[in-house]
C-alpha cells in the first residue's frame, strides 16, 4: 500500500474451484467459492438425512480436489438411537468420510472442527438452507458476526438467510467462507470426482467383463453381482448411476454449446468477408 493505493503484484492461479451446474443455464457452471482446502458439508440430523444428497456434495469436492468433511448438525435435537440410525446408514452405504457430530447449541463439536483447521489454510461450509452453516461460523469466531435464520415452524425448513458468500479470518489463522444454502445440486463433473466417491463402485468395475461395461445388465458385470450379493448398497448404486447419467448429460450440453458458438462464430466471419466485398471502399 503506498499513500492509500494497493498493488497487486500477481495472480496466482487457482488452486480449487468448487462448482455446481448453473440453475437455468445449460451447460454451464456457478462457482460456490475457490481456492478451498477443506469443504465442511453441514447436514442437519434431524430433517431428512439423505445419503444420496451426501453424495452428491461429495462428488462436487473430489471432482474440485477439495477435501470434504461430514459435519452432523443439531445432534441436541435427536436422541442417541437417532445419531446410531444415521451413522450407520453411512457406514452401509460405504462411503467414507470423516464426520464431525455438532450441536450450535451445546456446542458440542466445536473443538473438533476446530482442530481441523490450520493457520494459512482455507475451509468453506456449505449445504441446505437452515442447517446451521452461518451459526456454525458464529460459533468458530465466538461472536454474533452473522445473521442466522429461524427455522419455519410449519414446514420446517429454513429460508435463505445467507445471500452472499463471505470470508472470515479466525483466531487460530484459518479461513473460512460462509456460503448461502443450495437447493439444486447439479453435477457438472468430469468423471473423476464420482470415481473418487464411488471409490468401490469404482474399483469393482475393473473387474468387469466387458471395460466400456456400464453396469446396468451386461453379462459378467461384477457390479452387478456386487449389489445382488449384498456387498455394494443398492441406493448407493443406483444413485451412482444417476449421477453419471447427468454428468454426461451436462458434457454433452457442454460440447454442443461449443459446437454451436464455434458455427455462429464462422458465419460473422462469413459475413463480415461478403460485407467487405460488396461495400464500396
Ligand atoms: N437446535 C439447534 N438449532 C440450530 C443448530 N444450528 C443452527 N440452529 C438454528 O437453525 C436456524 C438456521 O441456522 P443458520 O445458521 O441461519 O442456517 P444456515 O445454514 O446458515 O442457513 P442459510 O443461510 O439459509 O443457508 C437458526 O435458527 C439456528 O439458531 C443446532 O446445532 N441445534
Ligand atoms: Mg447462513
Ligand atoms: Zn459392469
Amino acid at each position: 500500500m503506498r499513500g492509500g493505493q494497493a498493488f497487486i503484484n500477481k495472480i496466482l492461479p487457482r488452486k480449487s474451484l468448487l462448482a455446481r451446474r448453473a440453475v437455468g443455464r445449460p451447460g454451464e457452471k456457478q462457482v460456490i467459492a475457490a481456492n478451498i482446502d477443506i469443504a465442511f458439508i453441514v447436514k442437519a440430523i434431524n430433517n431428512n438425512f439423505s445419503v444420496n444428497r451426501l453424495e452428491r456434495y461429495l462428488t462436487i469436492c473430489h471432482s474440485a480436489g477439495i477435501e470434504p468433511v461430514l459435519v452432523l448438525s443439531k445432534i441436541d435435537l435427536v436422541t442417541e438411537d437417532e445419531i446410531s440410525a444415521a451413522l450407520n446408514e453411512l457406514e452401509t452405504r460405504g462411503r467414507q468420510v470423516n464426520c464431525i457430530l455438532l450441536s450450535n447449541t451445546t456446542r458440542d463439536g466445536i473443538d473438533r472442527i476446530l482442530s481441523f483447521m490450520e493457520k494459512g489454510r482455507t475451509y468453506c461450509v456449505i449445504g441446505s438452507s437452515g442447517v446451521g452453516k452461518s451459526t456454525l461460523i458464529n460459533n468458530l469466531l465466538q461472536k454474533e458476526v452473522l445473521r442466522t435464520g429461524e427455522i419455519s415452524r410449519s414446514t420446517n425448513k429454513g429460508r435463505h438467510v445467507t445471500e452472499h458468500r463471505e470470508l472470515f479470518v479466525l483466531e487460530n489463522g484459518g479461513i473460512i467462507i460462509d456460503t448461502p444454502g443450495m437447493k439444486e445440486l447439479g453435477m457438472t463433473d468430469d468423471g473423476d470426482g464420482i470415481a473418487a466417491t464411488f471409490e468401490d463402485i469404482h474399483e469393482l468395475a475393473q473387474r468387469c467383463r466387458f471395460p466400456d461395461c456400464r453396469h446396468v445388465g451386461e453379462a459378467g458385470c461384477a457390479v452387478i453381482d456386487a449389489v445382488d450379493n449384498g456387498s455394494i448398497s443398492r441406493e448407493s448404486y443406483e444413485n451412482y448411476l444417476k449421477i453419471q447419467k447427468e454428468q454426461e448429460r451436462f458434457q454433452t450440453t457442454v460440447a454442443e454449446k461449443r459446437r454451436r458458438e464455434k458455427q455462429f462464430g464462422k458465419l460473422v466471419k462469413t459475413y463480415y468477408k461478403i460485407k467487405k466485398r460488396s461495400d464500396p471502399e
